[in-house]
């Protein structure tokens, strides 16, 4: 019996450590360095820090990383606040700003021991936040005289990955959804931050967008007339190969998160781009998805989570979204979800997304065999 229970036990962790091997990093969205501009050209610029833009609590992070043994966070900023429209895109930073934003990476990073993804929130697009995700010029659009260069961008990547090129927990994500721009030219952003930040001697990981929001579901079809993902996000060189894919991936109808109801299955929905990534030997994130509070959506969660672990295509994961200025509001998924900030309700009162998704869909998902220790890489 003894016996017989100890084989059991020792033969399902190595099961365990067998189908979760390929995952290195998983964990949640910190989404508030972004707020405070919807709506208000200008206005929302730069912002007061713990008023208008917060990047997380660090009471909630230690519950994530303390309690929950996730591993990643991504923390959102905006680039128009690192770099002030007065400056322009490029190396010259708002030191106060980026002074807020390293402390919360550093906390992350160098406090609780996790990694962080560097995430600058801007749809691939500079100057006007102010109706995210469409306003704002398309950077590298040369056709619109306001618009930044690919130029401009690769030197606010060498900056910023030279701030933290000697942090071997940062990982640098390039730009939150693009999307409604020529397919090429994400892949020349994307190639001017890879050789900004190597310039730079930083060394970490790297995730590299694609079209259509870098949904998953589409990565190998035309979004909105503009070539798909898939044709163009394999041509990326990255002198020390050490860059994902990254990926969106929500499971209610349109995609979009803003439902309560989940209907679209992430493994259909991801294979071709699984395929895709298996030809080109490449791997990705999923570092945005989410479903509502509800039975139905935790058996999609549960599937797509399942099928992460399952394909060594993939290396970790991050729901949307905790954050501190959340309040009883909905990221994602119906109004009744609420929020993955420990210690808040929902919208009706209610137990928030961190009681009722997170232990029913992604508490039981979290592997026990994450990278702990070393540079952010894809092994
Ligand atoms: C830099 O950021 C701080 C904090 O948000 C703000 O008070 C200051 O006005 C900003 N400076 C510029 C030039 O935008
Ligand atoms: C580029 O700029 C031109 C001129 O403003 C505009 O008509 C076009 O829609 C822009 N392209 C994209 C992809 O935003
Ligand atoms: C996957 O690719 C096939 C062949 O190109 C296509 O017919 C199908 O619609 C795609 N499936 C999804 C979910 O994108
Ligand atoms: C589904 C969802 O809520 N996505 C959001 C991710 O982040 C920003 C907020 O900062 C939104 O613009 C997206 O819609």
């Amino acid at each position: 019996m003894l016996l017989s229970r100890l084989f059991l036990s020792l033969a399902s962790t190595a099961c365990l450590s067998l189908s979760w091997a390929k995952l290195l990093y998983v964990g949640v969205n910190e989404s508030g360095g972004e707020f405070g501009v919807f709506g208000s050209k200008g206005q929302g610029l730069p912002g007061r820090f713990n008023v208008d833009y917060a990047f997380i609590n660090k009471d909630t992070v230690d519950i994530f990383v303390d309690q929950e043994k996730i591993n990643l966070f991504r923390v959102t900023f905006l680039m128009e606040r690192m770099c002030p429209l007065s400056f322009g895109l490029g190396a010259r930073f708002n030191e106060t700003y980026f002074k807020e934003y390293a402390d919360a990476i550093n906390y992350i990073t160098l406090t609780k021991g996790a990694y962080a993804l560097i995430d600058p929130h801007n749809y691939m697009r500079y100057n006007d936040p102010s109706s995210q995700p469409f306003s704002g010029s398309v950077i590298g659009n040369s056709s619109d005289p306001t618009a930044a260069t690919t130029l401009q961008f690769g030197e606010f990547w060498f900056e910023l990955a030279r701030r933290f090129a000697s942090n071997p927990r940062v990982i640098f994500g390039i730009n939150n959804e693009p999307h409604d721009m020529p397919t090429q030219l994400i892949l020349a952003n994307n190639q001017a931050a890879i050789d900004g930040i190597r310039l730079a001697g930083a060394f970490q990981l790297i995730l590299a967008p694609g079209n259509g929001f870098t949904g998953g579901h589409t990565w190998t079809q035309v979004t909105n007339g503009n070539a798909p993902s898939s044709d163009f996000l394999n041509k990326l060189r990255d002198p020390i190969k050490n860059t994902a894919i990254d990926i969106h991936e929500y499971l209610d109808i349109d995609f979009s998160g803003q439902h309560d109801a989940c209907e679209q299955p992430g493994p259909s929905n991801l294979a071709n781009l699984t395929t895709w990534l298996r030809q080109n030997h490449l791997k990705a994130v999923v570092s945005e998805f989410g479903g509502g509070n509800n039975q139905n959506c935790f058996n999609f969660m549960n599937d797509m989570l399942k099928y992460l672990a399952a394909n060594d295509e993939y290396i970790g994961w991050a729901i949307w979204a905790a954050g501190p200025f959340w309040g009883t509001f909905s990221p994602c998924c119906g109004a009744d979800t609420g929020s993955l900030e420990p210690g808040n309700m929902n919208d009706l009162g209610q137990p928030n997304a961190f009681q009722t998704v997170w232990p029913a869909a992604v508490r039981p998902n979290i592997p026990k065999t994450l990278k702990r220790s070393g540079i952010s890489s894809l092994h």
